[in-house]
């Protein structure tokens, strides 16, 4: 049949099952616009197209599908990098579909003209300039092959206006496809596959590295069943957080800078690091050359790349990792490993992280409160979406999370204004769960916009805004390492009470720790969008924490409890 490039477009991504896209209208895009009508797809206007790319990139990570983002040429396009950064450090699956001037002026500076493959070369795993409506359908069907297969990561395609416009014949069967998924077949890595089983048997103080690599595989059945034969104790990055349940015993929690103390501890006096696909950030590791000194390291990623990047490996196994856990699962040995475990719970007597039962309020609002009463509330089971800061990290620290994707959050890029539109993503993706937004009060002023989209398209958020009056983790930066100089910290903001009024959501203060409960109970029972203005302590600190360059064992600890006594 003959279509116009506009029109396979969308038969394009509707067989690709994508049923909500995520987008703003401009010249360059038009003819696409005009042929969306026609197909089944729900348009969602966005405020701004950095809000595209984080909604899409959160309706990707809360479930597993690919993302869509669609924008014009030139400030379209270019509003959409930071999203298309953010979703490749963090490896979730975002096509990004761009209009792009008419193939005759490409090159004359063109009005709204930006070489946007050019700009996003480098964030993205792969992008097209399609400049004739015949090359349009194998763009698009390599693009959603790409972005979902071995590493995922996000791909743009961008298409001149006159390959929109102009048609060509449009065979769905008949799409000559390059096949990305066989070109990501299991290799060899470092090592015999025997190596690995030789070393985790033989280990006495093993500890399992879980990260996000975990979820994009769908492997949290595979860990747990590894993890529970073994008796091996698992620690979790940021994004692997919800890999394993926070309750199960074998979960230690979060390593890191802003990690448990006795997780890092753990790590530190390991003999075997069993990584599974993560990637020894930096923010993971502190010195890589003072890491975990005295462990052999296993390494299983689905990119090769990351084998030997950062810490050298004794085994590195390229691979699917369900595929390779499973494989391992008949040939590790059955063992006891209490002691080691118990030796861990020892070091938890050392915990840097605040110990929530010996925070009462005095009068103070502190932001591990409401993490603390949200988890309990909600069980450790809604889906929240986090912005980056301090109240990040307060989030996976005081946030018992206990289902799969549950936590979605900007890890490798730190990209404030993220958690709105990345929450407004995830719960188009997923209806049916309960979606709670936590952002700082600078993250939400940067992408606050999409309180519209919200009420536009009737969505039902909640978010909870930890309002310390400060970038608080700049802040705490300056305080700690720059002899309390505060430079450009403090940052105003409405009165988002008033706000939420103005774009009649539903919402409230709260200033005591005795109205969190409240709070939250109100905001959950209210059907639509709820905003609760925490206004927590201005100048608290997030504990433990590592000097930059330190080893990880060099943890910054609390001081001293603010108060000891009495229970809450
Ligand atoms: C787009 C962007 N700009 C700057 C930063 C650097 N940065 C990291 S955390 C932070 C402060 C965040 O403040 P807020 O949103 O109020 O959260 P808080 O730390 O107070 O919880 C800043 C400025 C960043 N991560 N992203
Ligand atoms: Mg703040």
């Amino acid at each position: 049949m003959k279509l116009t490039g506009a029109q396979i477009i969308w038969e394009c991504l509707v067989r690709e099952g994508v049923t909500d896209v995520f987008g703003y209208p401009g010249g360059a895009i038009l003819p696409a616009y005009d042929a969306m009508v026609d197909y089944p797809i729900r348009h969602v206007l966005v405020r701004h197209e950095q809000g595209a790319t984080h909604m899409a990139d959160g309706y990707a990570r809360a479930s597993g599908r690919v993302g869509v983002a669609i924008a014009t040429s030139g400030p379209g396009a270019t509003n959409m990098v930071t999203g298309i950064a953010t979703a490749m450090m963090d490896s979730s699956p975002v096509v990004c579909i761009t209009g792009q001037v008419s193939s005759q002026v490409i090159g004359t500076d063109a009005f709204q003209e930006t070489d946007i493959t050019g700009i996003t070369l480098p964030i993205t795993k792969h992008n097209w300039l399609v400049t004739r409506a015949a090359d349009v359908a194998p763009a698009i069907y390599e693009a959603f092959a790409l972005a979902r297969s071995g590493r995922p990561g996000p791909v743009l395609v961008d298409i001149a206006k006159d390959a929109q416009q102009g048609s060509c014949d449009f065979d769905p069967d008949h799409v000559d496809v390059f096949d990305a998924e066989a070109s990501h077949q299991r290799s060899a890595g470092i090592g015999a596959p025997d190596d690995a089983i030789a070393l985790i048997n033989g280990a006495r103080r093993p500890v399992i590295l879980a990260g996000h690599g975990v979820t994009l595989a769908g492997a949290e059945e595979e860990l747990r069943r590894f993890a529970e034969r073994a008796q091996i104790p698992v620690a979790v990055t940021l994004l692997g957080i919800g890999a394993l349940a926070s309750s199960h015993r074998l979960n230690l929690g979060m390593m890191g800078l802003h990690g448990e103390a006795w997780v890092n501890g753990a790590i530190q006096q390991a003999d075997l690091l069993i990584a599974l696909g993560m990637r020894f950030d930096d923010r993971v590791t502190g010195d890589p050359r003072k890491y975990a000194p005295d462990a052999r390291k296993i390494h299983v990623d689905v990119d090769a790349s990351e084998l030997n990047k950062i810490i050298r490996v004794d085994v590195g196994i390229v691979g699917d990792l369900r595929e390779v856990v499973r494989d391992w699962l008949p040939h590790v040995t059955a063992a006891d490993r209490s002691d080691w475990v118990a030796h861990i719970d020892g070091l938890k007597g050392d915990a840097a992280v605040r110990d929530i039962k010996h925070l009462p309020d005095e009068g103070h609002l502190y932001a591990a409160h409401v993490m603390h009463d949200l988890s309990r509330l909600t069980d450790g089971r809604a889906l929240v979406v986090t912005d980056v800061g301090q109240h990040q990290m307060w989030e996976a620290q005081y946030y018992k999370h206990e289902t799969r994707r549950s936590l979605v959050t900007s890890g490798g890029l730190g990209t404030m204004g993220f958690a709105l539109p990345a929450a407004i993503g995830a719960k188009i993706a997923c209806p049916d769960k309960e979606v709670w937004v936590v952002v700082g009060d600078g993250g939400f002023q940067m992408t606050m916009a999409e309180l519209a989209t919200v009420v536009q398209e009737n969505i039902d958020i909640k978010v909870a805004i930890i309002n310390n009056g400060y970038l608080g983790m700049v802040r705490q930066i300056q305080h700690l390492f720059y002899d309390r100089r505060y430079v450009a910290v403090p940052i105003t903001g409405p009165d988002y009470v008033k706000l939420a009024d103005a774009y009649g959501l539903w919402s409230m203060a709260v200033d005591r720790r005795a109205q969190v409960v409240d709070a939250v109970t109100a905001a959950r029972e209210h059907r639509g969008t709820a905003i609760i203005d925490f206004r927590v302590e201005q100048e608290d600190l997030v504990y433990p924490t590592v000097r930059s360059g330190a080893a990880l064992h060099d943890m910054i600890r609390r001081p001293a409890p603010i108060v000891e006594t009495a229970a809450d």
